[in-house]
């Protein structure tokens, strides 16, 4: 009996549950690199050579213990360029009694995935996939029957569920969230450590020469890649954050620096979430370390929030609202996506500084993610559509069923609210507090209409003018509508005609 086991890029676990039950002698482990998966976003050259190179070194590992495993490579002779198509030949090559895959973390993979059987003319078994702490089950299970979906209430079931950072029935120190600790910017003089990452092997600098030559005309650098691709060396790299990163992590998680991409941010995203780590192992570490006195409470829990609440609550928001979900736009939002997005060409020095970064380094942490590019293009009201492929595309961490709910969800609010409470709408002043950018950009930061007037400024009360309807009553709104309530009719014509004027550059 021979089974076809199916690993895609983003499963690179030895014990994801398509290969629980590996024969090594009967069965065959498929593996194809693919061009509608290389293409059906215009991926930063990074990111996909970090998916190529963990996929061939996932491949050389399985056939060290002995697994036979079908390679097929994107210059493969006869590729077809799809997951079908692939599956297809290696049906006919291999003559398999069934086929078994672990569900994919993208709703339209999966569309694909349950024509196979049909199609195919072989059984195919799609297994859930257990990385998560939280199934798709749990969490429909968690969403019957509310109105509305809270990060905060999942996360406490989550850490009452698992017992992570419990002390008893009640949560390590008294409280869930320690958030009100983890807002601080940087002190001057505090340095990140450094991050010297990977060296490329011969594997890597092979996918790299391949990359360079097929996908040399998208967004991003290729030079300087270096992302775990083995597990081993995600471990290295999360070990290397518990010692030196994590302490501070809490304090400063929100800052940004100009010139400092990496601060104390763990960097492990990329490896985590195409499955060289799985999340509870990473738990586990960090709240280790904090038992041990390796890390104060606000930073393990900061860290963990992130990934036992937030990661898994994104996800199953993802599959329970998905496919309407990313048709939603509530706001009405249809700019095109300013060029600058990929260009990285602004006089505004925070917008230069993360789109630079993003070229750079396929990375950005989340609050330049949502506060930077996400805040102004949820500002000058950018299609969420023309929006999510940007997200979807630039980062190296970026799967759609967590790049939708992070990009549409909660920096959009194009879903108008299922996701989080209120839109992330800030003025110039929250990058002021939270960063050195603005002492460093040729606007005036403190200026809301006028020359030079920080564009942000106006484009925020324009924001919450023209969405006033929608708005105004949301109680964590109320006091800023009463604030623009009291300028007078003059002075909120100049701030609104600020903002067009500028809107009018952008386009
Ligand atoms: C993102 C990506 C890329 C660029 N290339 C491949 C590939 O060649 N083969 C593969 O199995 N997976 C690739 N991936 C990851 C898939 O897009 C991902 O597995 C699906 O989107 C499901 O999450
Ligand atoms: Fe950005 Fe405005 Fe600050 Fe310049 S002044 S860096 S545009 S927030």
């Amino acid at each position: 009996m021979t089974v076809l086991r199916l690993v895609l890029g983003d499963q690179l676990d030895r014990n994801i549950s398509s290969l629980t039950d590996l024969d090594r002698d009967a069965d065959v482990v498929l593996m194809v690199e693919v061009t509608d998966e290389a293409t059906y976003v215009p991926h930063h050259p990074k990111k996909i050579a970090l998916i190529l190179s963990a996929m061939r070194h996932f491949a050389a590992a399985l056939e060290e213990e002995g697994a036979r495993v079908d390679y097929v490579r994107l210059d493969g002779r006869g590729n077809t360029g799809s997951f079908t198509g692939e599956v297809d030949r290696a049906v006919k090559r291999h003559k398999p009694d069934r086929v078994v895959v672990t569900e994919p973390g993208e709703w339209r993979v999966e569309q694909d995935m349950k024509a196979w059987e049909e199609a195919l003319g072989v059984p195919v078994e799609i297994r859930p996939d257990d990385r998560f702490l939280c199934s798709r089950a749990e969490f429909a299970a968690w969403a019957e029957g509310r109105k509305m979906f809270r990060m905060e209430h999942f996360y406490r079931e989550m850490r009452k569920r698992t017992g992570i950072l419990m002390d008893g029935d009640e949560p390590e120190g008294g409280a869930w969230n320690f958030d009100k600790e983890n807002r601080k910017p940087l002190p001057k003089g505090l340095t990140a450590p450094e991050f010297d990452g990977v060296e490329p092997d011969a594997i890597t600098s092979e996918v790299l020469a391949l990359v360079a030559e097929r996908f040399a005309d998208n967004f991003g650098d290729l030079d300087g890649f270096r992302f775990p691709v083995t597990r081993e060396q995600a471990f290295d790299l999360l070990d290397r954050f518990v010692a030196q990163g994590l302490e501070r992590f809490g304090d400063y998680q929100d800052a940004m620096a100009l010139g400092e991409p990496f601060l104390f941010h763990s960097l492990i995203s990329p490896a985590l979430n195409i499955g060289l780590l799985r999340p509870r192992e990473v738990i586990e570490r960090v709240e280790a370390a904090y038992r041990d006195g390796g890390a104060p409470l606000n930073a393990a829990e900061g860290y963990i929030r992130q990934i036992l609440g937030w990661r898994e609550y994104v996800r199953g928001i993802y599959w329970h609202a998905m496919p309407d979900y990313a048709q939603t736009n509530a706001f009405g939002a249809d700019r095109p996506l300013p060029a600058l997005y990929w260009t990285g060409e602004t006089d505004m020095r925070c917008l230069a500084e993360v789109v630079g970064q993003t070229r750079r380094e396929a990375y950005a942490h989340h609050i330049q993610r949502l506060m930077v590019t996400g805040c102004f293009a949820l500002l000058i009201g950018a299609d969420p559509a023309e929006v999510n492929e940007w997200y979807l595309a630039v980062y190296a961490d970026a799967f759609e069923w967590v790049q939708l709910p992070n990009t549409h969800g909660m920096v959009l609010h194009a879903d108008g609210g299922m996701l989080g409470s209120k839109p992330y709408a800030a003025s110039g002043k929250y990058i002021d507090r939270m960063s050195d950018y603005c002492g460093n950009c040729r606007f005036d930061v403190k200026k809301t209409d006028g020359e030079n007037a920080c564009p942000f400024n106006a484009l925020y009360w324009r924001f919450l003018d023209r969405h006033a309807e929608r708005l105004r009553d949301n109680r964590r709104m109320s006091m800023i509508y009463r604030t623009w309530d009291r300028f007078d009719d003059d002075r909120r014509a100049a701030i609104l005609k600020q903002a067009d004027t500028f809107l009018e550059t952008l386009s």
